[in-house]
């Protein structure tokens, strides 16, 4: 390391899996540790404010409970009996079992599995340098965007909108499925600035009283998996009051004489049916956007994660373009910039060395995988090793309790690279422990903002602690793949070769100097006013389910999934739901805790202290026709299992419906299983992913 160590701020960028993707200026000290963690106050996005979470970093890098040395599982798998091996060692191991599993099955039997624990372009996916020089599996990543990009994409044919500091200068702010206040607090900054300086209105649309509900001047509290019925009624009322703006309808939409029509049985007092609001908060919510031309509708993933949330995505996305919100600054709609950026991470992703051929595995169905189903594994090998990196599938993925099973598996090796003793290193053969982003060079972007940020090295890792650059380029070193394309180079190095390819014009040193780029894209652009992404430049109301390209596409090898056919032709209410029954009376949703991200921060005193212990909301009906009161321990399950946890009971939620938040280890639960375990794995219409918000359970005391 080339820096000095006493420098008293350091610039970085969060590396975790949040929208927000903070600029950060981290206090060094004389020692080389860190101190506070602040966000970049001249960053117009972060504007200064950060999570507490991540305030506190110092808690989680010096936890006394930090990976530091590779260990060697000596007992049963997920029996807690290892015994330290050092590196040289460990790689040994994992290099020899991978060879020893491709001789057997070929190389699709292993699978290199990851995913966002951190963000970093080069940390987080120089693993598929590996995967594609050694032609071993590839993953199909489902578990978090699927169904609010494709969505999205249905509709606008681009994954880009409004920009998000424009909520600043809106007269309307609607939050829709996003609990901004815990999982992008920056949307709050921009949102509180055009409350104070022009009066602005915030409208938030969940299905419970979370911390963002608590800011709303109009607070839709509606039934789970019903957006799309309360987005058709919105539209209704449009057309039947005049707050439709028919002239840009007319430029910029597909067919909306067609959605008219489709419209005209789906008003309010259909909606309020199906949403259970009432239908004066709807027609409320309808005049307010009717007359607020500044309306910024923010849709998040929250309302996504429901069997039916693409179609619930293009529902709430057809709103703006009805009333012509689109046409003013502060008005119009954004979920994910993913698609602005142009980056090119080809030599570190070892794109040139990718084999078509190569199957496709659903990170989501990890559990039907490792248990061999045939679908599942898309005809070929089973998988018999891993590498995993930045994810904890034992306790994140649905389906829990296959996905432990499979993890178990005497004849499945695994190696996990972890900070922590997570759920999933838990039951690995081969745990190698892993640098933290302040401890090594890494290069990010946003999604729900527009820069590209550097996170370098600022402070030296523990001496025992490596890099996932590291262990992917010592792997390639024993698997004989070392001297193919793109191996063999520093981190710096490939985010030189990045920021070139990408047309960026700048080295790693120009951007540790500037910081940031900001990549956002002209207004004009950005509000789709010089047309939406497809060749006649229309917005669809009518989408092409499954004939639309969308970044989650799934490759032809993984086969059909989801029910596209039962997808609406116009904006509608699908009942792909879920279905609750008398053997499952309750809707449970997952939702996530303001002190976690994800499962990280589940292990720091900081976030466990203020988060409490895992439980259940209850409504206080339910809780009264069941006999119960705060804090009696219940079970809840359904086909997938069943875990136990203490309730509370509170009119946050309604009734019928149950709230769980937070990512807690499993380890956590009475029983040691988490709420995964309620989850379901089956994929989610048209092009995958988990709708980890829609489960339907019983409750018994
Ligand atoms: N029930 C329920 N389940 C959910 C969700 C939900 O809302 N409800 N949300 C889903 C969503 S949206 C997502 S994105 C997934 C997220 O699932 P994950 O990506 O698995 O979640 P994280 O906890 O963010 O990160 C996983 C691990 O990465 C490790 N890690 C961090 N940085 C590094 C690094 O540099 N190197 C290495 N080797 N490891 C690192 C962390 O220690 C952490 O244990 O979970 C999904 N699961
Ligand atoms: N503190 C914290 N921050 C995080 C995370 C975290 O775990 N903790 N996770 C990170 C990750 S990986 C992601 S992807 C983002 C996700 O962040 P968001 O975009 O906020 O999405 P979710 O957190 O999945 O859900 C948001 C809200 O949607 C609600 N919801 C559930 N079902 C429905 C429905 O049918 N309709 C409506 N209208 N709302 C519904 C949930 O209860 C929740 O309050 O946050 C990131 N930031
Ligand atoms: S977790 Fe999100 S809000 Fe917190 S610092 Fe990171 S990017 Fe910012
Ligand atoms: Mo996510």
């Amino acid at each position: 390391m080339n820096k000095p160590l006493a420098s008293a701020i350091g610039h970085s960028a969060c590396p975790h899996d949040c929208p927000s993707t903070c600029a950060l200026d981290v206090e060094i000290g004389a020692d080389g540790r860190i101190g506070r963690v602040r966000g970049a106050a001249d960053n117009d996005y972060t504007a200064g404010v950060i999570c507490a979470k991540v305030a506190r970093y110092a808690e989680r890098l010096y936890h006394p409970d930090r990976l530091t040395r590779p260990l060697q599982r000596i007992g049963e798998k997920g029996a807690g009996e290892w015994r330290e091996i050092d590196w040289t060692d460990a790689l040994d191991v994992v290099a020899e079992r991978f060879l020893a599993a491709e001789q057997r099955y070929g190389s699709e039997t292993v699978w290199p599995y990851f995913y966002a624990g951190t963000m970093g372009l080069i940390q987080r996916d120089g693993i598929k340098r590996l995967t594609h020089a050694k032609r071993y599996s590839n993953q199909f990543s489902t578990i978090c965007t699927n169904m609010a990009w494709t969505g999205w994409m249905m509709g606008a044919g681009a994954l880009r909108g409004a920009d998000p500091r424009e909520i600043s200068v809106s007269d309307c702010v609607v939050l829709w499925g996003t609990n901004a206040v815990a999982t992008q607090v920056n949307v709050m900054t921009h949102a509180a600035k055009a409350r104070k300086t022009r009066g602005a209105k915030i409208v938030v649309v969940d299905i419970y009283d979370n911390a963002t509900m608590a800011q709303a001047d109009l607070a839709l509290k509606l039934r789970p998996g019903t957006d799309a019925a309360l987005a058709c009624a919105l539209m209704h009322i449009a057309f039947r009051d005049g707050t439709a703006d028919r002239a840009y309808l007319e430029r910029f939409t597909d067919d909306p004489a067609g959605l008219e029509a489709h419209l005209a049985t789906r008003g309010p007092e259909w909606a309020a049916g199906i949403t259970g609001l009432a239908a004066e908060e709807i027609e409320a919510f309808a005049a307010l956007i009717g007359r607020t031309k500044k309306t910024f509708f923010r849709l998040g993933y929250g309302f996504t994660r429901q069997r039916n949330g693409t179609a619930a995505m293009h529902a709430a996305l057809s709103v703006p373009a009805v009333y012509g919100h689109w046409q003013y600054e502060g008005g119009g709609a954004f979920h994910s910039n993913s698609g602005i950026f142009g980056i090119d991470a080809s030599t570190s992703t070892g794109e040139a060395l990718r084999d078509p051929s190569v199957r496709h595995l659903d990170q989501s169905r990890l559990g039907a995988i490792l248990e061999g189903d045939r679908n599942a594994l898309a005809g070929g090998p089973p998988v018999t090793a891993m590498l995993v990196q930045n994810t904890n599938p034992a306790n994140v993925c649905p389906d829990q309790r296959r996905v432990v099973r499979g993890l178990k598996r005497e004849d499945l090796f695994v190696a996990v690279h972890e900070q922590f003793m997570t759920d999933t290193a838990a039951l690995a053969d081969i745990v190698l422990p892993a640098t933290m982003f302040v401890e090594h060079d890494d290069i990010y972007r946003g999604g729900g903002q527009s820069h590209i940020l550097l996170g370098p090295k600022l402070v030296e890792p523990p001496l025992t602690v490596r890099t996932n650059h590291f262990v992917v380029e010592e792997l390639a070193k024993r698997l004989g793949v070392a001297n193919r394309p793109g191996f063999g180079r520093r981190e710096r190095d490939l985010i030189d070769d990045l920021l070139a390819r990408s047309g960026l014009e700048r080295d790693t040193a120009d951007l540790e100097a500037e910081r940031w780029i900001d990549k956002a894209v002209a207004f004009k652009d950005a509000h789709f006013l010089n047309g939406f992404g497809f060749a006649d430049g229309k917005f669809r109301f009518r989408p092409d389910w499954t004939g639309t390209p969308a970044p989650n596409r799934p490759p032809e090898s993984i086969g059909a999934l989801g029910r596209h056919e039962a997808l609406p032709a116009f904006p509608d209410h699908v009942e792909l739901t879920e279905p609750v029954d008398a053997a499952h009376p309750y809707k449970l949703a997952t939702s996530p805790a303001r002190q976690f991200l994800n499962s990280s921060f589940a292990e720091t005193k900081g976030s466990r202290s203020r988060e409490g212990a895992p439980v259940l909301m209850l409504h206080p009906e339910d809780a009264a026709r069941e006999g119960l009161s705060e804090g009696a321990i219940v079970r809840i399950g359904n086909g997938r299992g069943e875990v136990r946890l203490p309730v509370t009971v509170t009119d946050k939620v309604k009734p019928g419906v149950l709230v769980h938040e937070g990512l807690w280890a499993n380890s956590d639960f009475l029983d040691g299983e988490g709420i995964n375990v309620l989850t379901g794995a089956d994929a989610v219409a048209p092009y995958g992913g988990a709708a980890f918000h829609d489960t339907a359970v019983w409750l018994r005391s």
